[in-house]
């Protein structure tokens, strides 16, 4: 059995995943066609060769146009079921997955259009394929505090689909202080948090997403490498970093696969895990993500068992469930 196989077959969950930033071009050309909406490129092979980014907000650009096309509940669905499908196939057997409302309800896309779309798929993704899920609502961050009380308003009448609350968009001069009474109000509701830090933001913020939002899992924390005192407070904690390296070259995060972090952030002793981030637009799925560590850093049977192992362990799962997986 080769490597290759190896990853493939091991249980995984995967804990770091935009549903929008899964949205692949032939289904987003198919509800574009049914929506009678106009996507400024011609085809498919003409959109995916827009996914050449820079920097982050290259990539927030065409991620929030590619989301305009979707309108239905049924596009809600459709793109939850094409995602769980596909990951099925990667032998992920539990997903905790993001999506963005404000980047429908900015639209006029209403709250529970979005929401029941995509817990239906989930739904149907536990019963019909057994994968078990959690649900984080993300506020955009380069949206105003304001705009995110008005999302967390809009949530109420579903929160008992939500299971936690996450923060992404651009980090740059949006940093997590920015959104502290929100995340205390959640906190306050029983809601878990997370939030992406030290993607390009400094270790400051991977800092401010612990003392001053309290988060209990860090979404990417690259940046956390910069500090040592960072690196050994997340390693006493062993507070999970969703870690996404086909998203990390895409955006230029790492220059190139072969100075990849993860091997270093495994020996200082933090539980990584490894995650696909929006595998349409990067490039793989989990387990591609898997593979392009093998070839880059000839990662090795038992760095990978570690990271399927740490995708459990940093779940939202029950203690019970997650040594079920172990
Ligand atoms: C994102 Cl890679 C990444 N970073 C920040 N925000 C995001 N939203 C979707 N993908
Ligand atoms: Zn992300």
């Amino acid at each position: 059995i080769d490597a290759y196989e190896l990853f493939a077959k091991l249980p995984k969950a995967e804990l770091h995943l935009h549903i929008e930033g899964s949205f692949e071009p032939e289904l987003m050309f198919e509800i574009a066609r049914r929506n009678e909406i106009d996507i400024p490129f011609a085809t498919v092979e003409e959109l995916r060769k827009a996914y050449d980014f820079s920097n982050l907000q290259d990539f927030l650009d065409i991620y929030y146009q590619g989301m305009n096309v979707l309108q239905t509940e049924q596009d809600y669905y459709d793109l939850t079921w094409a995602y769980l499908e596909r990951v099925n196939e990667d032998n992920v057997r539990h997903v905790e997955i993001f999506f963005d409302p404000q980047g429908h309800t900015e639209r006029g896309v209403p709250f529970e259009t979005v929401i029941t779309g995509i817990r239906a798929a989930l739904e149907d993704g536990k019963s019909q394929l057994g994968i078990s899920y959690k649900l984080i609502m993300s506020f955009l961050r380069h949206l105003s505090e304001e705009d995110a009380f008005d999302c967390l308003e809009q949530a109420k009448p579903f929160l008992k689909w939500i299971d936690g609350i996450g923060l992404d968009s651009s980090e740059k001069g949006n940093p997590p202080e920015k959104f502290a009474r929100v995340y205390e109000d959640c906190r306050g509701l029983g809601l878990k948090l997370v939030a992406h830090a030290g993607e390009e933001g400094p270790a400051d913020y991977v800092w401010s997403a612990l003392n001053i939002l309290k988060v209990d899992r860090l979404d990417h924390g690259n940046r956390s490498l910069d500090d040592p005192e960072l690196v050994v407070h997340l390693a006493d904690r062993q507070m999970a970093l969703t870690v996404c390296p086909l998203s990390n070259l895409k955006l230029c995060v790492v220059q190139d696969m072969k100075n990849h972090p993860m091997r270093v952030m495994l020996e200082k002793g933090l539980l990584v895990t490894l995650n696909s981030d929006d595998p349409s637009y990067f490039g793989g799925y989990v387990n591609d993500n898997f593979k392009a560590l093998h070839d880059a850093l000839d990662m090795c049977v038992e760095e990978a068992v570690a990271l399927a192992k740490n995708s459990f362990t940093g779940s939202f799962l029950e203690a019970s469930d997650i040594r079920g997986w172990h």
